[in-house]
């Protein structure tokens, strides 16, 4: 079976997205390839840290391979945290991160507010990039214990809990990652078949 290697560390992710595949890739993770670089996220973009990830497993590791960069956008904020989302209080503590969103939040009336997730899948030496996007609005406090990062705190349009009130396998349906994987698993089979 074709090899395809997803750039991530986090298990969870890893099984996910090996049962999604399962019968048409085997999905290794950085670890099962004895990657145990901490791949530098530098870039401006969603678009641009996922590419560095993926590019360099292809390039040293000379293997199909796929990466995924996520985080929230809040429009009153000129779209901050953005890529800075996993510390964007200078730490990567959550609990920290959401109160320096509600202190800048404090008073603002616009609570426009996305997660956007952008995987940047790297076969035979293109680069194909696929993006999904929540839309909602951010909380003037936080409600809910699932989840993780900034989900006590944004709630999905068209529902009135927050992600962290949400069962994950709810979530997992709805969410900026998963509609991001859904179009590149999409474009996997369909290359499959063709
Ligand atoms: P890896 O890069 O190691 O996979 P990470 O924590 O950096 O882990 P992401 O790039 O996917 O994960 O996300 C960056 C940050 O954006 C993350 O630490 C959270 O603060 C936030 N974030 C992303 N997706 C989120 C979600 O579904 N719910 C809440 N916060 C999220």
């Amino acid at each position: 079976m074709k090899q395809l290697v997803f750039a991530t560390n986090n298990q969870h992710k890893t099984e996910e997205i090996r049962m999604a595949l399962e019968g048409l890739y085997e999905v290794l993770n950085l670890e099962d390839i004895g990657c145990f670089v901490d791949i530098p996220e530098t870039a401006a973009t969603f678009e641009g840290n996922a590419t560095l990830k993926s590019s360099y497993v292809a390039e040293h590791f000379r293997l199909d391979c796929f990466a995924d960069d996520s985080g929230l956008e809040i429009e009153a904020l000129n779209n901050e945290p953005g890529v800075y989302s996993a510390r964007y209080s200078c730490s990567r503590d959550s609990q920290e991160n959401i109160n320096l969103v509600l202190q800048k939040m404090n008073g603002v009336e616009n609570r426009k507010a996305r997660f956007k997730t952008v995987i940047s899948l790297m076969q035979n030496g293109q680069n194909h990039l696929f993006e999904g996007v929540i839309t909602g609005s951010i909380r003037t406090e936080l409600s809910g214990a699932k989840g993780f990062g900034y989900d006590p705190i944004f709630q999905p349009d068209g529902y009135n809990i927050t992600f962290a009130e949400m069962e994950m396998s709810e979530k997992n349906k709805i969410s900026h990652r998963a509609l991001a994987l859904q179009k590149m698993i999409a474009f996997l089979r369909n290359e499959a078949t063709a």
